[in-house]
């Protein structure tokens, strides 16, 4: 019997968008969807998950903050946020929650004010460019970390 993990799954600026907006870029899959789908991967995985999207950096830091009394990991799409935020960074580094970033896009392959991010050091590991494939792999990889080198 495994022991349930509790991830906190954030979403940063402009992802309530998803599904609306835009398709040809981030697909026609809504958050809500991308939600389901990430739960459905947790039951299997036995890791249950808890999204929330924000499109505001303190109320994403005030996320981070909170997970340590409730959550093992972060799995985080932080949105633009991803290359501006020295305070996501910031967060995440005092936590120490181990975080896996993901992005639905491969952002090496756009501008390139997208080829930086201030989260990818302190996050254990990236997945960019699968689509919403690159949160479900994020979520395997962060569950893999956790039940191998954590507990
Ligand atoms: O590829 C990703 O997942 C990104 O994190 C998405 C961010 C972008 O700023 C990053 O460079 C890469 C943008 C999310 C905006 O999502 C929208 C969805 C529908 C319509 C408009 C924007």
């Amino acid at each position: 019997m495994l022991h349930p993990l509790s991830v906190l799954v954030l979403h940063g600026p402009n992802l309530n968008l998803l599904g609306q907006r835009e398709p040809g870029i981030y697909g026609s899959v809504s958050l809500a969807e991308i939600n389901r789908l990430l739960e459905a991967e947790g039951l299997k995985l036995q890791a249950q998950i808890f999204p929330m999207q924000s499109n505001h950096e303190g109320i994403l830091v005030d996320a981070i903050h909170e997970a340590l009394a409730q959550h093992q990991g972060i799995l985080i799409n932080a949105g633009a946020y991803t290359h501006t935020s020295v305070a996501l960074r910031d967060a995440i580094a005092a936590v120490k929650l181990p975080t896996v970033e993901v992005h639905l896009s491969n952002i090496y392959r756009r501008e390139d004010f997208r080829h930086h991010s201030y989260i990818a050091p302190v996050a254990i590991g990236q997945i960019s460019g699968f689509g919403v494939q690159s949160y479900l792999l994020g979520l395997q990889a962060l569950v893999h970390h956790l039940r191998n080198y954590k507990l």
